[in-house]
């Protein structure tokens, strides 16, 4: 092998060592989070709002923040949380996130954490997943595809029955009405 051959392979073997490596740090920081149902339901008629749940776990030894999400039938979406004040449960954007310690597992759900999916371009629609992404301080940005429940759905697991009442619903969005 001449001497400028050599230079040529080692400098190519360099090549794909570092791609091998940038590739396995980005594996292993989306690996460290495990996302598990994402999902939406369907919107009462004239609702210019949905809400997006998710189940997300922490594996990683680093904390993380769930900063933002985009939807692909939404303008742009907010994180938000409950909570009663003076007997009223009102919802706010959570600015800074939600941070997810190491080990930690947090759930959106209905009543709880959510994302809002504001100024909707279409409603959701059973049988036709919602593209989108979640935003992780550290992370990035990381690909989801929220399944569909029926209206009024308190989770992806019950099949989409109906088992709270749906007055909260009826607040939620009478609150949005109000703040948008
Ligand atoms: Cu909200």
């Amino acid at each position: 092998m001449t001497k400028k051959l050599f230079a040529v392979v080692t400098l190519m073997l360099a090549g794909f060592t570092m791609a091998g490596l940038v590739q396995a740090q980005a594996e292993e920081k989306a690996a460290t989070l495990k996302i598990e149902k994402p999902w939406t339901r369907v919107t009462p008629p004239g609702a210019k709002v949905a809400a997006g749940f998710v189940t997300i776990t922490n594996t990683g030894s680093e904390p993380d923040r769930l900063v933002g999400a985009t939807a692909s039938l939404s303008k742009h979406v907010e994180v938000h949380e409950m909570s009663m004040k003076d007997g009223v449960m009102r919802m706010q954007e959570v600015a800074d996130g939600i941070e997810i310690a190491p080990g930690a597992t947090i759930v959106l759900k209905p009543g709880g954490y959510h994302m809002m999916f504001l100024e909707l371009s279409a409603s959701p629609k059973v049988g036709e997943p919602v593209k989108g992404t979640l935003k992780f301080a550290k992370a990035g940005e990381l690909p989801v595809v929220f399944a569909v429940a029926p209206l009024g759905a308190k989770s992806i697991d019950s099949g989409g029955k109906m088992t709270g009442s749906q007055k909260e619903d009826e607040m939620d969005h009478g609150s949005h009405h109000m703040k948008h």
